[in-house]
C-alpha cells in the first residue's frame, strides 16, 4: 500500500501507517481481536517519523482499510463474481464522443434505484447472496449504508476508468461511497478540479477498502490509469446509496 504525492515521501508512509492503524482501532472498537504484533510494528514504524507532518489527504475526505477481506477470501470472492456476473460494456458519452467503457460493467442494487451516468442508464440486478453478505459486512464495519453497488471488471492493465467524480444528483450532495478492490493492485489517482497540479495516488490493494465521503466528490477527481506493465484482472465494487 502506498498513498505517492509530488511532495513528500515520508508523508506517504505516515498516512499508511496511520489508516492501517485506524482500522486496527476500528476493529478493536468493533471487538474483533487483532495480533498485537501488528500494533507493536506499526507504532515502531510511526516513531520513525515526525508526528507534526500530518495527514497528506484529509481524514474526513477518504479513509483507506488495507486487509479488510484476506488474500484468499478476496481472490475467492473475485473469482465467483467474474464467472457469476452478466458484465457489459456500455456505450457513454465522454469528451463529446460516444466511446465503448475500456472496462466491462454491472449495476446491482435494491429494487428501482436506477443509476445513470454519462448518458448511459443502468435498472438494477437484484442482490446476489454474494453481493448481500459483502454489502453487509461493510455496513457493520463503517456504520454506513447502501442500496446499490457497481461492479467494474478491468481484465487487465489496458482497462482503466477515466477522470471523473461521482457527483450525480441521485448520489446526494457529500456521498459516502464504499469501494472494495479485488484483485490486481491499481494506482487510485485524485486531482483538485481547479488545480490539476494537486495529484495524488493511492495503491488499491486486493482486499482493501476505500471509503469516499464528504465533499471529495465535489472538488476532488479521480481514476484508475491504464498499466504500462502487464497486469491481472481486478474487480471492484462500490457500494453507494441511490436516493
Ligand atoms: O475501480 C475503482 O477503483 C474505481 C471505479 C470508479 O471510480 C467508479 O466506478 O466510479
Ligand atoms: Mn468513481
Amino acid at each position: 500500500m502506498s498513498i505517492v504525492c509530488n511532495c513528500n515521501f515520508r508523508r506517504q508512509i505516515l498516512f499508511n501507517n496511520r489508516a492501517r492503524l485506524k482500522l486496527l482501532r476500528h476493529r478493536w472498537q468493533e471487538g474483533i481481536l487483532f495480533e498485537d504484533k501488528d500494533l507493536n510494528q506499526i507504532m515502531n514504524q510511526l516513531h520513525l517519523f515526525n508526528q507534526d507532518e500530518g495527514l497528506v489527504f484529509p481524514e474526513n475526505l477518504l479513509e483507506y482499510y488495507p486487509g479488510f477481506l484476506s488474500q484468499k477470501e478476496s481472490r475467492e470472492v473475485m473469482e465467483k463474481i467474474i464467472s457469476e456476473v452478466p458484465w457489459q460494456q456500455r456505450t457513454i458519452m465522454m469528451y463529446g464522443k460516444q466511446l465503448l467503457t475500456p472496462r466491462l460493467m454491472a449495476w446491482y442494487g435494491d429494487k428501482n434505484k436506477s443509476y445513470a451516468f454519462s448518458g448511459s442508464r443502468f435498472d438494477p440486478i437484484f442482490w446476489t447472496d454474494e453481493l448481500l453478505y459483502l454489502k453487509e459486512k461493510i455496513e457493520s464495519s463503517t456504520r454506513l449504508s447502501f442500496n446499490s453497488v457497481l461492479l467494474n471488471y478491468y481484465r487487465d492493465g489496458n482497462d482503466s476508468v477515466a477522470w471523473h467524480s461521482d457527483d450525480e444528483t441521485e448520489l446526494g450532495k457529500r456521498p459516502n461511497i464504499a469501494s472494495l478492490s479485488l484483485g490486481q493492485g491499481r494506482n487510485f489517482e485524485f486531482r483538485h478540479k481547479t488545480d490539476h497540479q494537486r495529484k495524488y495516488s493511492l495503491h488499491l490493494e486486493n482486499g482493501s477498502l476505500l471509503i469516499m465521503k464528504g465533499d471529495l466528490q465535489h472538488h476532488w477527481e479521480h481514476r484508475i490509469p491504464k498499466m504500462t506493465t502487464k497486469a491481472a484482472e481486478r474487480v471492484n465494487l462500490t457500494f453507494r446509496t441511490i436516493f
